[in-house]
């Protein structure tokens, strides 16, 4: 069997594809362990609308049935957001996801993973997971796949629970460009960043859609980061966000989180810790995200017809 006939295309999704139309895929994992339900629920449907009103097809991943759902129901959406068992998918619970039929949110190495089988090159999140703070060792599997898979990432960085000089070495390491949207240094999540270095600065959706299509006209075969910081009106306040974050990583210690539980619960306690503010920062970083990616997605398919 062609793995692609595990796909199973949302109709819009696949009239757009086949006719060379722009699409932007979105994660999951963001709905089922990024956010408190319900706001999970309406952030998913929103940035559904803003791929929309920047010229894109919105296509939400999932596992379900056994088969990767490239395109969401509004209903598949809130049934991701709200019942507790949905499983985290990452790279390596894909194929037992798929044998038992489990009803699996993607993460963003799953869904590049997803994207890339159904021609999708382009993908927006919130932000990207990477080398964990400390020594031990976890690593998320998102840098595997933006070294071997070729899809674009659209995040706001890394989330800034992470050790970030750490990660952006690994991504050098892998052959990843950086490519930084308006801006000269690398996001940092809930704030705009301030020193951390990028690979190279692009100022509009034609010049980064021009860079990633040579990227892998060249025959590279990794996927590209465009980081885009959050809007200047949305940041968080720097100190609270770093208590936040502090106060987090102690909670997780103290409680032996570890594994893939240990990003949903530093993000949680830190939407708690900051009575909700990091959240609303998320939302807004996230649809700036969306519209960003939509906008490249139009110049992609333009670049491609010629
Ligand atoms: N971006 C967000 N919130 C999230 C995530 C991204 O704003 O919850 C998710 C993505 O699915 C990403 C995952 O792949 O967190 C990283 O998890 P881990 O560190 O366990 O690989
Ligand atoms: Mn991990």
């Amino acid at each position: 069997m062609d793995s692609k006939d595990l796909l199973l295309f949302d109709p819009e999704v696949s009239d757009a594809l086949n006719s060379g139309k722009p699409v932007v895929a979105l994660e999951s994992t963001i709905i089922s362990h990024g956010m408190p339900y319900p706001r999970n629920v309406s952030t998913a449907l929103e940035v559904e609308a803003v791929v929309r009103e920047n010229g894109a097809i919105p296509a939400t991943t999932a596992l379900m049935d056994g088969q990767f759902c490239v395109g969401l129901s509004s209903d598949q959406i809130e049934k991701l957001g709200s019942s507790g068992g949905v499983k985290k998918v990452s790279l390596r619970d894909i194929g037992v996801a798929l044998s038992k039929e489990i009803l699996g949110a993607t993460t963003v190495a799953t869904t590049m993973f997803i994207a890339e089988k159904a021609g999708i090159q382009i993908f927006a999140t919130g932000g990207l997971g990477g080398v964990h703070r400390g020594d031990s060792g976890d690593v998320s599997a998102d840098l595997t796949a933006l070294g071997t898979i070729p899809v674009t990432v659209v995040s706001a960085g890394v989330k800034a629970i992470l050790d970030l000089p750490r990660t952006l070495e690994f991504l050098e390491t892998l052959g990843v460009p950086v490519l930084g949207y308006e801006t000269d240094v690398f996001p940092e999540f809930w704030i705009r960043g301030s020193n951390l270095p990028i690979s190279a600065r692009v100022d509009d959706p034609l010049a980064a859609a021009a860079a990633i299509s040579a990227h892998w006209s060249s025959g590279m075969k990794s996927g590209v980061v465009l980081a885009a910081p959050v809007p200047v009106e949305d940041e968080a306040d720097p100190e609270v966000i770093n208590a936040a974050i502090n106060e987090g990583l102690a909670a997780a210690a103290a409680q032996g989180v570890a594994g893939s539980g240990t990003t949903p619960f530093l993000l949680a306690h830190i939407v708690e810790s900051t009575g909700g503010a990091s959240l609303e920062t998320n939302i807004a970083l996230v649809k700036n995200n969306a519209a960003v990616a939509a906008k490249v997605a139009v110049e992609l398919a333009s670049l491609n017809k010629k």
